[in-house]
């Protein structure tokens, strides 16, 4: 087996996701590379060599430039804060590296249309890390509808909810600058939440979006004493139609509280519905018309069998998985794209479309009008 050599940017919460991710494949799926994990990136040298100590990195670097500049490696992931995604991925892909990048993509359009241009035309691959269309049952889910199993769809119900910012003393980091994340929750959760309604029914014709702050002030990073301006929405929601003519509401908070990482989305079509939430990852709601009437409701499926995909390369049915494989399911099949020459989905053309739907969003929430594609 070959060896892939991956450089990766950024250690912090994603570092540790993805080193996760690409450690794992080898032991449970037969990917066409070895992932060899070659250096680590980032500016604190300190937490950084800690960092790859733990995770197996060979080597740490300080200046991602000169980690593209190197021959030996292959693949760029880029784990870094959204405002730093488009210059590296831009000048990987110019050296010819595979680009792995997190989400959110970037921060506007013009930043995604030159992230794309510049990967389609070294013809590396490239993709987004929306995982969660990774999740086992995300993956039933879409099957399902591909197979009418649900007719056509009328609603997606959509939100992501979480509570971290809840903690007053939650201090103004770089996911409240509009300069460094794009927006607040919308860009932060929407993108995902938005990823699954065109992975799961189709593209957007038209929208409008709520925004909404709550807190305007927080304490400053470098200086707690001291208090700066919260530059983002703390909740946004979002409402509007499909192309195919279905209905759509998502909304996005930092601010639910008891929500800690609640992903969910709920689809009502003619013949049947389906849910799911993150929270219960493994499992996927059916609510089917053709059931007989006497035994109709909703179906509670545990999505852990051999015949679902992702879910035969782990454990025997009913042990269940989480979070951190939906990683390990992203990292192994963007090696055997490599290998296939093909691409991975969602790649940066799904990510232009992601951001051009949330820029849409973010003018809706300035105009208060509803904003068509
Ligand atoms: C936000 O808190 C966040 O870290 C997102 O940025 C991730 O994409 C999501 O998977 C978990 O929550």
């Amino acid at each position: 087996m070959n060896d892939l050599h991956i450089a990766i940017l950024g250690h912090r919460f994603m570092g540790r996701a993805h080193s996760n991710g690409w450690s794992q494949t080898t032991r449970f799926f037969d990917p066409p590379y070895r992932p060899v994990l070659q250096v680590a990136c980032g500016r604190d040298t300190k937490d950084l060599q800690k960092f790859a100590d733990r995770w197996g990195w060979a080597e740490i670097e300080t200046d991602w430039h000169r980690v593209i500049e190197r021959d030996d490696i292959d693949v760029i992931d880029v784990s870094l804060p959204t405002h730093l995604h488009a210059e590296p991925s831009i000048a990987a892909a110019k050296a010819g590296k595979h680009v792995f990048c997190e989400k959110p993509f970037c921060r506007t359009a013009d930043e995604a249309k030159a992230m794309l241009a510049a990967a389609e035309k070294a013809g590396v691959v490239h993709y987004v890390n929306h995982n969660y269309r990774r999740c086992p049952a995300v993956h039933l889910a879409k099957k399902m509808i591909d197979n009418g199993e649900i007719g056509e769809i009328r609603h997606w119900r959509g939100a992501y909810q979480q509570s971290w910012l809840n903690n007053p003393d939650h201090p103004l980091d770089w996911k409240l600058k509009k300069a460094t994340a794009g927006a607040g929750p919308l860009w932060d959760l929407g993108s995902h939440a938005i990823d699954l309604a065109h992975f799961l029914v189709g593209d957007f014709a038209k929208l409008i979006c709520h925004g909404k702050q709550f807190v305007s002030e927080r304490k400053m990073v470098e200086e707690l004493s001291q208090t700066g301006e919260v530059e983002v929405e703390c909740a946004a929601n979002l409402m509007g139609e499909f192309k195919n003519g279905a209905v759509a509401t998502i909304e996005t908070t930092r601010y639910a509280t008891g929500r800690r990482n609640r992903h969910t989305f709920e689809i009502y079509g003619t013949k049947g519905a389906i849910t799911w939430d993150m929270e219960e990852m493994n499992r996927l709601k059916f609510f089917s018309e053709g059931d007989p009437e006497d035994k109709r409701g909703f179906r509670d499926i545990m999505v852990n069998e051999p015949s679902h995909d992702y879910a035969n390369a782990w454990w025997p049915p009913g042990h269940i998985i989480g979070y951190e494989h939906t990683f390990v399911h992203a990292a192994a099949d963007f090696m055997q794209a490599i290998k296939d020459g093909t691409g991975i989905k969602p790649d940066f053309n799904d990510g232009l479309k992601i951001i051009t739907v949330l820029e849409a969003a973010l003018r809706s929430m300035e105009t208060g009008e509803y904003v068509e594609f």
